[in-house]
């Protein structure tokens, strides 16, 4: 096992898996397995810390999407996670994985997101590498600093899958599952044990009971398993809204990716005053 550093990312490697993270955001940007990338990195990804990545796996924290209203109404879309520069917290473990830690809390925030949510809180990011069983693991505790003052969050992993090509991807573990879906605007449950993608997708699957896989060519390619997270949105921008996100390019790489995002959205988190919550996924590349 490696790590290795620069002033705006952390490398670690362990046999043939490398996974690099970008200080900003906490933001994983590759995770590659014999030098395979399995995520989508837009080319015009901002790693300057100027805004959230595009691609990798963004973290959303404490509110998924945009509030109109409560105590996260003043916070930008996702939240302040993606956008604050987290404290490299060290090694974890060693073989036969490979675990690095990042921290933040009110002390690593810009003043105006310390005003936009005022509350005192921790999080520890945690993300592990298991070349054996080439998985990788992205795991959040949430603290509740606060003496007496509760709070709600959301959370959400926004996790770019790279696939082949989008329309050979069928998404299963789905079936039965009540979508929000945000594209109709309308609230159904799930039919297709194959979920297919061929125009804009934009779903928040609420309670999803097991394993999320990417099948190709009817085999399983990249699985998402959830511990303590229960919902699933899926998202391809597809033609339209790739061309109108100035930070997606190629625009025609909506074929060549899936957001499969493990997270708890579709309700509020509470978390009493000194209570911690902690949750997480792990993906597993079926090389
Ligand atoms: O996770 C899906 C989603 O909420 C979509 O609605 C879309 O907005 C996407 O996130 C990307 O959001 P961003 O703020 O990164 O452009």
């Amino acid at each position: 096992m490696s790590v290795s550093q620069t002033d705006s990312t952390v490398t670690v490697s362990i046999g043939s898996s490398e996974v690099k993270i970008l200080r900003y955001g906490a933001t994983v940007l590759s995770w590659t397995i014999d030098g395979k990338e399995q995520l989508w990195l837009s080319e015009s990804a901002k790693l300057d810390g100027t805004k959230a990545v595009r691609g990798g796996i963004p973290l959303v924290f404490p509110v998924f999407g945009k509030a109109t209203e409560g105590p996260t109404a003043a916070l930008p879309q996702h939240g302040f996670a993606r956008t604050s520069t987290w404290e490299y917290l060290g090694q974890t473990s060693e073989k036969p994985v490979a675990a690095i830690q990042f921290g933040l809390g009110p002390e690593n925030l810009s003043e105006e997101a310390k005003k936009q949510w005022d509350y005192n809180f921790t999080l520890i990011y945690t993300v592990t590498i298991d070349d054996t069983n080439k998985t990788l693991e992205t795991r959040m505790s949430v603290e509740n600093a606060e003496q007496s003052k509760d709070f709600d969050f959301n959370i959400l992993f926004h996790t770019y899958l790279r696939v082949p090509e989008i329309a050979n991807v069928e998404v299963t573990g789905l079936q039965a599952v009540p979508v929000h879906d945000k594209v109709t605007v309308s609230k159904y449950v799930e039919q297709a044990a194959k979920v297919t993608v061929s125009g804009e997708v934009d779903r928040v699957y609420e309670n999803v009971p097991g394993t999320v896989s990417i099948d190709v060519d009817n085999k399983p390619y990249l699985s998402v398993t959830r511990d303590n997270v229960n919902d699933v949105v899926v998202w391809n921008p597809w033609t339209e809204k790739a061309e109108g996100l100035a930070d997606f390019t190629p625009k025609q790489g909506f074929h060549h990716m899936i957001c499969i995002e493990a997270g708890d959205v579709s309700k509020w988190q509470k978390l009493a005053a000194g209570a911690k919550w902690e949750g997480g996924q792990t993906i597993k590349a079926h090389l």
